[in-house]
């Protein structure tokens, strides 16, 4: 008698996630970081790999009965070195905050001085948020984008590298809308002797499909997570020059994981491979073609893009000049009630605490793998601009999360459950 009998299944936990089902086919997903997987995807996440213990790696295992795992994990490799033209990989970082920190501990010292850009300006908690690990363990210093143009002033972040002498500069954002050009960084890396890791969890989608630059022959490190707008399941990848390859593969494990997740890890390699199919490039260029029009569209609707536009996935809104007594915190509520889901995000230089904000994220790559395109952008910022009119008014917010729904309808993503 190994496992419950039917009668006895679980029916809390799969009636949740049967809700959560139906609120993903039947809402707008517009996290940045979010999309959709494919089943495929999803089928090798749920596989019996979860069942195996797998320390070490292809070839060198603690373990027996890894020759399958083994196979997995080769073709994984394999497949994303050959799809960003890297020396070496890495793909058994539990997430992209594992994968920066197994970085930080491979090829820095504790103490060691770090340039990234600030949290509150576009970076990530582990680009040195004084309240992560990284910014504990090592002395990190803050660029942050120009007062007025909101962009990455790439003569500010000289400045710092001559002045604090960096051993690493990080690269790398996750609210910052605009494109993100290696060869600056890799200047001023190379000026000042420091390594140049960049960050492309949120872009590694883009890059693989060719909308934006890749930055593995400039940088001695790429880390990204694998469910973003690179469509896989939840997890993250390091990326490397043969130079680096041992010290990251020993700062993974044994340095910061056990075990590495070998479910996720054939997850990872099936989505490798589809985002090496031609249509992922279509994708990849109508994600940024769908941010450019929900941009432009929201802005007819009265509201300020940090930057002026997105060239990216996403873009962050200035609700402000919309609404002075607007918060990005009330608008994530009231649009979750119209079945807009989307996040509160500071702006640059937001008189508002992270927990209140000035404005929200807005994302594309879920929507578009729903097979929306332009003409859904517009009717979507007409939606949260309706929606955020009327927050104080149950009744039309009720009748956008009608609309929201008829719209999901004509673009289902998850059959339900037989
Ligand atoms: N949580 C991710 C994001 O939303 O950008 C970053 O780790």
């Amino acid at each position: 008698m190994p496992w419950p009998s039917e009668t006895q299944r679980d029916t809390e936990v799969f009636g949740l996630i049967d809700k959560e089902r139906e609120r993903q086919n039947t809402g707008l997903q517009l996290i940045a970081s979010e999309n959709f997987t494919s089943p495929d995807v999803m089928e090798a996440t749920g596989s019996v790999l979860t069942n195996k213990y797998a320390e070490g790696y292809p070839g060198k295992r603690y373990y027996g009965g890894n020759a399958v795992v083994d196979d997995i994990e080769a073709l994984a490799i394999e497949r994303v070195k050959k799809l960003f033209g890297a020396e070496h990989a890495n793909v058994q970082p539990h997430s992209g905050a594992s994968a920066n920190m197994a970085v930080y501990l491979g090829l820095i010292k504790p103490g060691d001085t770090v340039l990234g850009l600030s949290l509150d300006h576009g970076g990530h908690l582990t680009h040195g948020s004084p309240v992560n690990a990284s910014g504990i363990l090592y002395n990190f210093q803050s660029f942050r984008v120009g007062a007025t143009d909101e962009r990455l002033d790439f003569d500010q972040i000289r400045d710092l590298a001559i002045k604090h002498k960096p051993k690493m500069i990080v690269a790398g954002t996750t609210s910052y809308p605009r494109r993100l050009e290696p060869q600056p960084f890799r200047a001023i890396a190379d000026e000042v002797g420091a390594l140049m890791m960049f960050d492309i969890a949120h872009i590694a989608g883009l890059v693989a499909g060719g909308a934006h630059p890749n930055p593995v022959p400039y940088a001695d490190v790429v880390t990204f997570t694998t469910h973003k707008t690179l469509r896989g399941p939840r997890g993250g990848c390091i990326l490397t020059t043969a130079a680096h390859a041992a010290a990251i593969d020993k700062a993974v494990f044994p340095g910061s994981q056990g075990g590495p997740l070998e479910h996720a890890v054939a997850a990872k390699a099936v989505a490798f491979h589809e985002a090496m199919q031609p249509s992922f490039k279509d994708y990849a260029q109508q994600i940024v073609k769908n941010a450019s029009a929900l941009a432009e569209a929201l802005s007819k609707q009265g509201f300020r893009l940090v930057s002026g536009g997105t060239d990216t996935h996403m873009m962050v809104v200035d609700l402000q000049p919309f609404d002075a007594e607007l918060t990005g915190k009330e608008s994530q509520l009231v649009l979750d009630e119209a079945g807009i889901t989307l996040n509160k995000n500071n702006i640059p230089n937001d008189p508002r605490s992270p927990f209140v904000t000035s404005g929200v994220r807005i994302g594309t790559p879920a929507v578009t793998t729903q097979g929306m395109k332009e003409p859904e952008m517009a009717l979507i910022a007409e939606y949260i601009a309706t929606t955020l009119r009327n927050r104080n008014n149950p009744a039309a917010v009720a009748e956008v999360r009608a609309k929201v729904a008829a719209l999901c309808a004509k673009f289902p993503v998850y059959p339900k459950r037989a």
